[in-house]
């Protein structure tokens, strides 16, 4: 204790040691908790990371898809500095993750280079990677360049880089807008316009990229491929013919689980 400190002073002092030492429990604790999150997450939907350069619309684009009032946009820089998830759903009832992440900058202040690294770690481990564009801003082909040399230097799986679906965004402010010999689809997030095309490429690309199809089979009902079905794939509708003692069963199903299907019941047809 210094001489000069009274009795209060040193209670405060001590007080600020223990409070740096709970907020430092805090963090740890908040880690251990993302970590095992992300690891549920993954197991169970597939996830859909959005990027893209600052104030392209990512925020709003998982708004319009989720429909979660939760993810509030922001027209500010880094209004999101930590990265979110929001669940959705795909046309065919696949449940999917989408991770909102920090918007790309050309020049990063260097205070932030870290958090933001931090953030886009999660990228590398998703399924998909959209890539969202500002397509009316004036800098959008070169706000395109920074993201994808960003996305370069993350390292990604290649089949991850190569699979990159790119949407072009604020068409609404761009009359008569239409994406140029490219694969990208068209929308307006603040709109909705063009969401039911995106969500249908979505889910081409998520299914290819977990290695997923949506089938539609034929069972009989007197065997056990029904409670197999509902044991190794998703089943999604079941509609029972009474006069053939089958169903027509629509699944989405994994390739292995498929070929096993086959092996198991070689008298069920793919309809
Ligand atoms: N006109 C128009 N504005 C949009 C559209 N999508 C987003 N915006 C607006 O663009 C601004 C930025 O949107 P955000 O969703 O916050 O962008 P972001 O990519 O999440 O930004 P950061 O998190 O900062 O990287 C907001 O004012 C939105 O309302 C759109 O399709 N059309
Ligand atoms: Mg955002």
């Amino acid at each position: 204790m210094g001489s000069g400190e009274s009795l209060v002073q040193v209670q405060r002092r001590l007080l600020k040691d223990k409070e740096l030492k709970i907020r430092k429990a805090l963090d740890r604790l908040r880690e251990k908790r993302r970590l095992l999150g992300r690891q549920r997450r993954r197991r169970e939907f597939p996830v859909v990371s959005m990027v893209g350069y600052t104030n392209c619309g990512k925020t709003t684009l998982i708004k319009a898809l989720t429909g979660d009032d939760a993810v509030r946009p922001q027209d500010r820089l880094f209004a999101t500095l930590d990265v979110t998830a929001h669940a959705g759903w795909l046309p065919s009832r696949v449940a999917v993750i989408y991770m909102d992440t920090v918007g790309f900058l050309s020049q990063l202040p260097h205070s932030l280079i870290e958090s933001f690294s931090a953030t886009l770690e999660d990228v590398a481990h998703s399924d998909l990677v959209v890539h969202v564009r500002d397509v009316s801003h004036p800098e959008t082909e070169l706000q395109k360049a920074t993201v994808l040399a960003a996305l370069r230097g993350l390292r990604l799986p290649a089949p991850l880089l190569d699979s990159v679906l790119e949407v072009h965004n604020k068409v609404d402010l761009v009359p008569g807008y239409s994406p140029s010999g490219s694969q990208a689809v068209a929308v307006s997030a603040l709109l909705g316009h063009g969401l039911p095309e995106l969500r249908a490429r979505l889910e081409d690309a998520v299914l290819r990229a977990t290695g997923r199809q949506v089938l539609t089979l034929r069972v009989r009902l007197a065997g056990a491929q029904l409670s197999w079905l509902h044991q190794e794939a998703t089943v999604q509708d079941v509609d029972v013919i009474p006069e053939a003692g089958a169903a027509d069963v629509r699944v989405v199903i994994s390739s292995s689980a498929y070929s096993r299907f086959r092996k198991l019941f070689p008298e069920s047809a793919s309809q």
